[in-house]
């Protein structure tokens, strides 16, 4: 039986990375495995202590004896607390927490949020109208993207889910491009080559959007794990839903990420919805920041409306990351106001009222404008102005990239590799031929020629 236990050691020990290999040689040699564990020095597990016998020893977990036969349910608690600053008249609710951003970069926000508005309006309608294929818009979120992007050091990593448009706009991708990548033109930094709305630009440290949900999770761990090891003060934040939170991936990121001690902020916009699936048939526990502890994650919950108060966790979310190389999770609790995509028809599943509620009531561009207001910063002529300011930007720029053409077809299979292998080669070659062949059922003309 001993034997049998000893053989079967090293596979035990891949998975427990405590025990090296010298001790590994020391056990397979003794004839008393007990006597072994508790000689041997090599181990980085604690070794039980005697007189901490009253407390459990498991190495799995840090706890007290108890005589109480209970379960640990999940419903006897309230729940944890949504942080907010600021109530839904735009004021202060705690001056000790205001951040006190100034009157520049307020507006800068303001007019960040409403400009991404009226370019997922304008962007929708074309969608409507067969101009572009798809879109996805951010309505009633932009407090959460903007005010997290507020409060990142440019340097820092993005990895997105597709709904964070708002944070790729703070960082400075311009209007021509996301339009250019709607319309999928030669401009587009990625060709044409990727569905609309899935952006992605390495001057601003931002990873491209892939549809896949959660799959950008464990790859943000890996590069948290990169910048700590290369120690240059700088975090990752990861972007993703709450239905994404689902995904096997994302178990797989936080564990990683808390065990490695990776400098990540992990950012859940729970906007109630996954597509049509409500949030109670997507989970039964306290939301996602509940999951946090669980994984030794600090986490927290926060009004994601309110958008001083997702600037101050987020910042202080980073300083954590950053300074104690440590992952962070972030809940920010808001509502998706449009239909998840233009593939969808969110009346089917949800009432109007429901949405009107969040429309009219709680969203996060008037409570900042009532907070502009209180401050004497910002006025309805101001408004009225900013308003056909930007309507007249989106709509020029979306003129601009209706009139050019697509990228030649050769760059369709390019930029994958270095050099084009001979596989690839062939089967461009093929297109081509097909495409020169048949050109009056092509539409030829509005790509460019190579
Ligand atoms: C692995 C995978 N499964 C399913 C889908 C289809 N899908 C696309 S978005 C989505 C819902 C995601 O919801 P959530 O993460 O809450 O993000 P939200 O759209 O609300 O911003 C689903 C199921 C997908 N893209 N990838
Ligand atoms: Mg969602």
């Amino acid at each position: 039986m001993m034997a049998a236990i000893i053989r079967s050691l090293p596979s035990i020990c891949f998975k427990y990375p405590k025990y090296n290999s010298s001790f590994l040689k020391t056990v397979s040699k003794s004839t008393n495995f007990q006597e072994t564990c508790f000689r041997s020095e090599s181990t980085t597990q604690q070794i039980p202590k005697l007189e901490e016998f009253d407390k459990p020893q498991f190495p799995g977990s840090q706890s007290r004896w108890t005589e109480k036969l209970e379960f640990v349910r999940g419903d006897i608690y309230d729940g944890i607390p949504v942080y907010r600053v600021m109530n839904r008249d735009g004021n202060i609710i705690d001056p000790s927490h205001d951040p006190k951003l100034s009157q520049e970069m307020i507006t800068r926000l303001y007019k960040g949020m409403t400009l991404l508005n009226t370019m997922d309006r304008i962007l929708y309608e074309s969608q409507r109208q067969g101009r572009i294929s798809f879109y996805m818009t951010s309505f009633g979120e932009e407090g959460t993207h903007f005010g997290s992007a507020a409060a990142l050091d440019p340097q820092d990593m993005i990895y997105g889910q597709y709904r964070e448009t708002g944070v790729l706009m703070y960082r400075g991708y311009t209007l021509d491009q996301f339009v250019n990548q709607c319309y999928g033109n030669k401009n587009d930094i990625g060709k044409g080559r990727q569905m609309p709305v899935h952006y992605g630009i390495k001057a601003l440290n931002f990873v491209s959007i892939s549809s896949p949900l959660a799959t950008q999770m464990p790859q943000a761990v890996g590069s948290a794990y990169a910048l700590k090891r290369s120690q240059t003060g700088l975090c990752v934040i990861c972007y993703f839903g709450e239905g994404a939170s689902s995904e096997g991936d994302a178990h797989a990121a936080l564990n990683f990420a808390a065990t490695l001690s990776c400098p990540i902020i992990f950012f859940c916009r729970n906007n109630g919805y996954a597509i049509s699936t409500p949030t109670h048939e997507q989970y039964k526990g306290d939301g996602i920041a509940a999951r946090g502890p669980a994984y030794g994650i600090p986490s927290i919950r926060v009004d994601g409306n309110d958008i001083l108060a997702v600037y101050n966790v987020t910042k202080a979310a980073r300083q954590l990351a950053v300074e104690e190389s440590k992952p962070v999770l972030i809940e920010a609790m808001t509502y998706r106001i449009g239909h998840h995509s233009t593939s969808d028809d969110s009346s089917a599943y949800r009432s109007v009222d429901e949405v009107r509620f969040w429309h009219q009531k709680d969203h996060p561009i008037s409570r900042l404008r009532k907070y502009m207001e209180n401050q004497k910063w910002w006025d309805e002529n101001k408004e009225k102005a900013w308003k056909e300011e930007t309507k007249k930007q989106v709509m020029q720029t979306v003129v601009k990239a209706e009139k050019l053409k697509r990228a030649p077809i050769d760059e369709m299979l390019k930029d994958v590799y270095d050099e084009m292998p001979p596989h690839l080669k062939e089967q461009l070659d093929a297109v081509k031929a097909h495409v020169e062949q048949y050109h009056e059922h092509y539409p030829v003309d509005n790509y460019e020629k190579a």
